[in-house]
């Protein structure tokens, strides 16, 4: 018997802060340093292992283009958040802070798993307009959600982004290098042209 599973992931966060930069990393392993706008993407992942199949969707939201109403259905129809900041922007910690908190109102269980990324840590410590040590106290002790520093540039803690949201999801699962993967980005609701069948080499993200 098989068994199968589908998780919706959402990520979100002000324009330019590395949302699709980290997706693409984690999916196709891509740095794309040309900056384009996303309107909203989805992305799927499936994976078999022993007996379950877990199918992963990832929405690629836009950081400008505020549509009330396709924010709300992300927020209603997502398992769990990724909150995306570039740590050398303040007002897009404030953007993240300001998301989190439609979401908690939006959502009837407050416990909703939620993930604050401190993206674009490769710029050095001095072009930083926000330290590690104020925001990761303030989403862990304050607010109560998983932080995670991360390049989408040098590929640091990428994975490490995907295992902290599975593990506060309780999602647990293994993915050895045997297994098959396939990845596809597929059409959303307001880009359905592309879609295109990624291929890269295999990756664990063993929770
Ligand atoms: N230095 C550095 N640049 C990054 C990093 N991640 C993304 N960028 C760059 O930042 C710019 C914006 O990245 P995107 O991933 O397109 O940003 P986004 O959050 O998806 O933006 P929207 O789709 O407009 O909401 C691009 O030029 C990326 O190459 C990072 O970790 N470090
Ligand atoms: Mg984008």
């Amino acid at each position: 018997m098989i068994l199968f599973f589908f998780f919706r992931l959402v990520v979100m966060g002000a324009a330019g802060v590395g949302k699709t930069a980290i997706i693409s990393q984690f999916l196709y392993d891509q740095f794309v340093s040309e900056y384009k706008e996303t309107v909203e993407e989805l992305h799927r992942g499936e994976y078999d292992m022993n007996g379950m199949h877990l199918t992963l969707d990832i929405l690629d939201t836009s950081g400008s283009l505020c549509f009330p109403a396709m924010r709300k259905l992300a927020i209603d129809n997502g398992d769990a958040f990724v909150l995306v900041y570039s740590v050398d922007s303040e007002s897009s910690f404030q953007e993240i802070s300001s998301l989190r908190q439609q979401i908690l109102d939006e959502r009837s269980d407050k416990d909703v798993p939620i993930v604050i990324v401190a993206n674009k840590t490769d710029i050095g410590v001095s072009n930083r307009a926000i330290l590690s040590e104020t925001a990761e106290s303030l989403v862990c002790m304050d607010w109560g959600n998983g932080y995670v520093e991360a390049s989408a540039k040098d590929n640091i803690n990428i994975v490490g982004i995907f295992k902290e949201i599975l593990r506060q999801s309780k999602v647990r699962y293994e993915l050895s290098p045997a297994v098959r993967r396939r990845r596809e980005s597929m059409p959303s609701t307001t880009d359905k042209k592309k879609s295109k069948l990624a291929k890269r080499r295999t990756q664990s993200i063993n929770t």
